[in-house]
């Protein structure tokens, strides 16, 4: 009997749970950027080997916060981690565990017959994962130490190791999804989270957090060939609208080229892709809003 197992990947933000997702499943399933809170979903991403199927469920970066977004980001997270037959906790080796740290490891400690552990960012060079191992000696005691891994999700370093040691633990099952799937999710969510992550590459400060990315319409033409959509960017302030257009339209292309382009290696068709910007006021306090993009 093959196994089959859920696991849900947690930790921190930017600790790069999108990454190693990524990495594991050998497809870009998750978006990923250098900004701190850039998952907001519970995203599935597959991996089908020889042993059987794990479904790595990627989730919001957990800290702490009482912003009615992170507290609708944290929920998610937890649900993904009720919901998971194994817990991968990912801690990043260039930042010092501090009060976050602690509150997510204190979180996953009943659990921890279910754990394992990966301190991530190995390869930069004031990484740490001495310091992590310190910390997760002494804050997850039961954790032994064959369920603690050293990696680099960019350079795919440790990994195999990591993946041998979760299908390991993963308990006998039929696989969850047919065995050529590599996620789950909907065309028209893979398609804002892509136009969301080459906005969020290009913008600064507030702005990546102040914004989301939908799917209007989408339409098959020319036989079936070409896949047109049409996609907007929302923000959360009509003053913010300028910023994302940027002068004379250049950023806003930009985002446009550079989404498309993505989207045209990911799929068969060729994408062409209508981006407009418009404004939803304050829509991070926005119940329905919320639920729509966050309780997907
Ligand atoms: N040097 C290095 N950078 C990494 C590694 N893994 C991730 N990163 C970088 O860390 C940043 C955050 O990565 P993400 O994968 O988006 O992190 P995340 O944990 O999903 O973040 P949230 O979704 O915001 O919670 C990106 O700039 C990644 O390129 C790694 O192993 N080494
Ligand atoms: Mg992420």
């Amino acid at each position: 009997m093959k196994k089959a197992a859920f696991v849900a990947v947690l930790g921190r933000p930017s600790a790069g749970k999108s990454t190693l997702v990524n990495t594991l499943c050998k497809a870009k399933v998750a978006i990923v950027s250098p900004v701190p809170q850039t998952t907001r979903n519970a995203i599935r991403g597959i991996l089908n080997r020889e042993e059987g199927q794990l479904v790595f469920v990627d989730t919001p970066g957990q800290h702490l916060s009482e912003r009615k977004l992170n507290r609708k980001l944290s929920d998610t997270a937890s649900r993904a981690m009720a919901e998971a037959d194994l817990l991968l906790y990912l801690l990043d080796a260039s930042r010092a565990p501090g009060a976050e740290e602690q509150n997510i490891a204190e979180k996953l400690a009943p659990f921890t017959d279910r754990l394992v552990a990966a301190i991530n960012k190995t390869d930069l060079p004031d990484a740490s994962p001495a310091a992590g191992a310190a910390f997760l000696a002494r804050v997850l005691p039961g954790l032994g130490e064959d369920r603690r891994f050293n990696i680099s999700a960019l350079k795919h370093d440790g990994t195999e190791a990591l993946l041998s040691r979760l299908f390991e633990m993963a308990g006998e099952g039929e696989p969850f999804y047919p065995e050529d799937y590599y996620t789950d999710q909907d065309l028209n969510f893979r398609i804002a989270e892509i136009i969301r992550e080459k906005a969020i590459h290009r913008l600064r400060q507030e702005l990546p957090h102040a914004l989301y990315a939908e799917v209007a319409d989408a339409e098959l033409r020319n036989d079936g060939k070409n896949l047109w959509v049409r996609a907007f960017i929302i923000t959360e302030r009509e003053s913010q609208k300028g910023m994302i257009v940027g002068k004379g339209g250049a950023m806003i292309k930009a985002i446009r080229e550079a989404a498309q382009k993505e989207l045209n290696e990911i799929f068969d068709w060729k994408v062409e892709l209508d981006l407009r910007v418009k404004t939803s006021p304050d829509w991070r306090h926005n119940d329905a809003t919320l639920r729509r993009l966050i309780d997907r």
